[in-house]
């Protein structure tokens, strides 16, 4: 198995560029956002929980998103990889996925961090709002509630992967199909040396 994390504060294209992606390369999508969303959209209690949470900038307990996230292993049991995106979002959530990685004797391989500025950030989600809709980019309090969010609970990530040589950064900023090109290079780099 090939795994990936898409890593970056909200609105760093982690989404965007995750179609991209598994287009590319096969792998299985594995958005924590997305399932979240979806949860939601079908009002179950799980959905009704987490949008309490989502609409304050505040990240859903981590119990939840584990849980979820076993789940949706169990049902693509033969995936050739996984792009991990919007997750792990805590230390806690990290440590999960490596030892439920190990347990399948595999690992990640790589994570990939996009880089954008604060600014461009709240550009874009005020932006994302305005044509989406959703109710956690319409207010920009809510915004940088999300970012305080990702500079105290989310960062730490970034450091547990660095001390495992595991963390790539990628400038995000510039057009979509930029980005991506950055992004297959170091895919590709990766995969070279396996
Ligand atoms: P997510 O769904 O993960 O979303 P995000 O971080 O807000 O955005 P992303 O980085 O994917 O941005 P996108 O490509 O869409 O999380 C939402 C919430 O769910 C969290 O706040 C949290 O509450 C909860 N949650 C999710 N996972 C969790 C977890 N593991 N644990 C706990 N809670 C969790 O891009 C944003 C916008 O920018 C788009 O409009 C896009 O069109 C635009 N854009 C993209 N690339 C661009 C470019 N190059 N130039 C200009 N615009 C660009």
């Amino acid at each position: 198995m090939f795994n990936l994390i898409l890593f970056g504060p909200p609105g760093s294209g982690k989404g965007t560029q995750s179609d991209n992606i598994v287009a590319k390369y096969g792998l299985v999508h594995l958005s924590t956002g997305n399932l979240l969303r979806e949860e939601i959209a079908q009002k179950t209690p799980l959905g009704i929980e987490a949008k309490s949470f989502m609409d304050k900038g505040q990240l859903v307990p981590d119990e939840v998103v584990i849980g979820m996230v076993d789940s949706y292993f169990e049902k693509h049991k033969n995936a050739v990889g996984f792009l991990f995106d919007g997750f792990p979002r805590t230390l806690a959530q990290a440590k999960a996925l490596d030892s439920l990685l190990e347990l399948k004797k595999n690992e990640i391989a790589a994570v990939l961090a996009l880089e954008v500025s604060e600014e461009e950030l709240v550009k874009r989600l005020l932006n994302r709002g305005i044509t989406s809709g959703r109710s956690d980019d319409i207010n920009e309090d809510v915004i940088r509630k999300r970012f305080a969010v990702y500079s105290n609970e989310t960062k730490p990530v970034a450091e547990h992967y660095k001390k495992l040589k595991k963390y790539h950064s990628i400038k995000g900023e510039g057009t979509v199909q930029e980005i991506f090109n950055f992004i297959c290079e170091a895919i590709d780099k990766k995969l070279n040396l396996m």
